[in-house]
């Protein structure tokens, strides 16, 4: 169980978190995925800092949480959630990030980055390896849990669905689903595209526990993570987690057009003060 020192950690973690962000999408001169990155970026924290048994300095260990970014386009916030963790250098991703030769890409390659539990970008393949994951540790009485983080744009992909309903027919109680319900996509907002809502009651209805949350909330992120049903239940969970895409960056907030995108200088400075403002608290 947290306690308030904690969340408040963890707190001032998303803020630092969302100054990389923004240090990195202004420093690389192609395009970030930064809606989608400031969407997922309090979870990411909940998940790398305090609900997952991970070991940076043992990153085989057997009784691992496993990590899967089924949304691997926001790669770059996964790997600054892991840099604060002590995976990687953050220096280091901001000087290769994109480059030829990088470890790190625009989507994360397990090949390049063994830290990693596998690569993935084509949207709706990460939840199958997941359940694949969860399936195989099961089968070997493996205590740990399968976390998986997929976009709700991404849930338009038949391949969730199906990987949903073997996760129920498995009983996979060791696989946690996180669904980034910010209501967009690339180019168009979910509803107006692809109606999705009731969005939590259909993976109720695929036969998931179901946890819905304020995805920006770290007292909830935390509550829901620490009380999450042990990985011999009779059910996967999906937590679906209501965010803004581009959370913190006013001019970015459900901005169709910050998808993806660059920053200048001009631009930089406003989306620092904006997040400043927004956290009440003074750039370092
Ligand atoms: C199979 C596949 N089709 C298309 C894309 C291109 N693409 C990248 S991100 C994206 C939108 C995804 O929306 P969502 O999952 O809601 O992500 P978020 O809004 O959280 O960034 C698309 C279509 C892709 N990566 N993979």
């Amino acid at each position: 169980m947290a306690d308030r020192q904690e969340i408040i950690n963890l707190e001032n973690l998303a803020f630092e978190m969302r100054k990389k962000l923004l240090d990195l999408c202004v420093q690389y001169e192609g395009s970030v995925h930064i809606g989608g990155d400031l969407s997922m970026t309090d979870l990411l924290i909940g998940l790398f800092h305090h609900g997952m048994n991970i070991d940076p300095n043992d990153i085989r260990m057997p009784e691992r949480d496993r990590f899967i970014l089924s949304k691997g386009h926001g790669a770059v916030c996964m790997y600054i959630a892991m840099c604060l963790r002590g995976f990687f250098d953050y220096d280091e991703l901001v000087k290769t990030y994109g480059k030829l030769d990088s470890a790190f890409g625009m989507h994360p390659c397990r090949v390049r980055l063994p830290a990693l539990e596998c690569s993935s970008g084509s949207l709706g393949h990460g939840l199958p390896m997941a359940v694949g994951m969860a399936f195989a540790a099961k089968a070997k009485k493996q205590k740990h849990r399968v976390f998986c983080m997929v976009g709700d744009g991404e849930s338009c992909e038949g391949s969730i669905w199906e990987a949903a309903i073997s996760a129920r027919s498995r009983e996979l109680g060791n696989l946690i689903v996180i669904i980034d319900r910010n209501k967009q996509m690339m180019c168009s907002h979910t509803e107006e595209v692809t109606v999705l809502d009731p969005y939590a009651d259909k993976w109720r209805a695929f036969g998931f526990n179901v946890e819905e949350i304020d995805g920006h909330n770290m007292e909830e992120i935390i509550d829901t993570l620490d009380n999450l049903p042990g990985s011999d239940f009779d059910r996967p969970t999906a937590i679906v987690a209501n965010t803004i895409k581009g959370k913190g960056v006013d001019f970015m907030e459900r901005n169709i057009g910050w998808h993806a995108g660059s920053l200048n200088q001009t631009d930089y400075e406003k989306a620092i003060n904006s997040i400043n403002k927004i956290y009440g608290r003074e750039a370092k």
